[in-house]
């Protein structure tokens, strides 16, 4: 995606203007160090470029920006739970109106922080009170830190993600390493397997590994770069794609989409809103996720 082609709102320094990506206001950072765009709409990473890189983060070219469909591609924030084990699937985070709190920038790079906290419209679907603050740090690396807080007077549980689709050249020429042997199958109706140290794809894939190294890494043979994924204040990694057949049937991703991305999540996984991660009346979380090219 050009980012410098998008019309602009509103300057707020040098680096950092809102922009109008159809109907999305789009937060965009253009600093030397690296370009990213963030929309309000969903608190979506869409973009994050390191100087002389090619953009780490697939967006689809049928992301619909009509401001109320979530955006596919980018970082989908999937709060309060993950997967489709209540309705709306991934939570309403990533549908919801975020707003921007603070800018920092410096030599290094930009903080964007943007804010989401219920409403009449979040507690009809979900009757808890909670403040979320996305911190998105763009410098050589991009930093993605959802900080989750209970207002509520009561505890509650909750799950979540930072569903990454990382862009690479040809998924047929991709290896991934770090992710662990142990996997939930997603295609098995949750069976529980043990897989390779290595993985490499010829058919769709939706598992949850529960045992990743510190470091998950993408080796892109096609792009000749690794992207390195660490994660944190997460219990496990979600890998997705969803190769020609899932491409098809989904409205807003191209026919030949599943070829250039690989979804590598940090994920806070739960098999029901029950068995979500308890926090208490007061207390905070943080889930994050450190993407970079080496
Ligand atoms: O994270 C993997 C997954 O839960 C898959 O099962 C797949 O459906 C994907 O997310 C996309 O979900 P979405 O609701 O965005 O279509």
């Amino acid at each position: 995606m050009d980012l410098s082609t998008l019309p602009t709102l509103t300057a707020l320094s040098d680096c950092v203007t809102i922009a109008q990506l159809g109907e999305n206001k789009i937060v965009r950072v253009i600093h030397p160090k690296a370009s990213a765009a963030v929309s309000l709409h969903g608190g979506h990473v869409i973009s994050f470029k390191p100087e002389g890189e090619e953009d780490l983060i697939w967006m689809s070219t049928e992301a619909v920006y009509d401001n109320k469909t979530a955006l596919r591609g980018g970082i989908p924030i999937c709060w309060p739970w993950f997967g489709r084990i209540a309705a709306p699937a991934h939570g309403f985070a990533r549908n919801s109106e975020w707003h921007l709190i603070e800018h920092r920038e410096s030599e290094y790079g930009v903080i964007i922080s943007l804010g989401l906290t219920d409403s009449a419209e979040t507690r009809n679907i979900w009757p808890h009170k909670f403040a979320l603050v996305l911190n998105v740090e763009i410098t050589e690396a991009l930093k993605v830190t959802l900080n989750i807080t209970n207002t509520d007077s009561a505890p509650w549980r909750f799950s979540g993600a930072l569903h990454t689709y990382l862009n690479l050249g040809d998924i047929h020429t991709m290896e991934v390493t770090g992710m662990g042997s142990s996997y939930i199958d997603g295609l098995q109706g949750g069976k529980v397997c043990q897989g390779e140290d290595i993985l490499t794809l010829s058919d769709t894939i939706d598992r949850v590994y529960t045992e990743p190294s510190d470091e998950i890494v993408l080796h892109d043979q096609t792009l000749d770069r690794k992207l390195s994924v660490v994660n944190r204040g997460d219990n496990s990694a979600v890998l997705w794609n969803p190769w020609a057949e899932g491409a098809k049937s989904m409205g807003d991703m191209n026919d030949n989409g599943y070829l250039s991305m690989f979804c590598i999540e940090s994920t806070l996984h739960a098999d029901s809103l029950e068995s979500g991660h308890e926090l208490a009346s007061g207390d905070s979380y943080q889930l994050e996720t450190v993407i970079s090219a080496k």
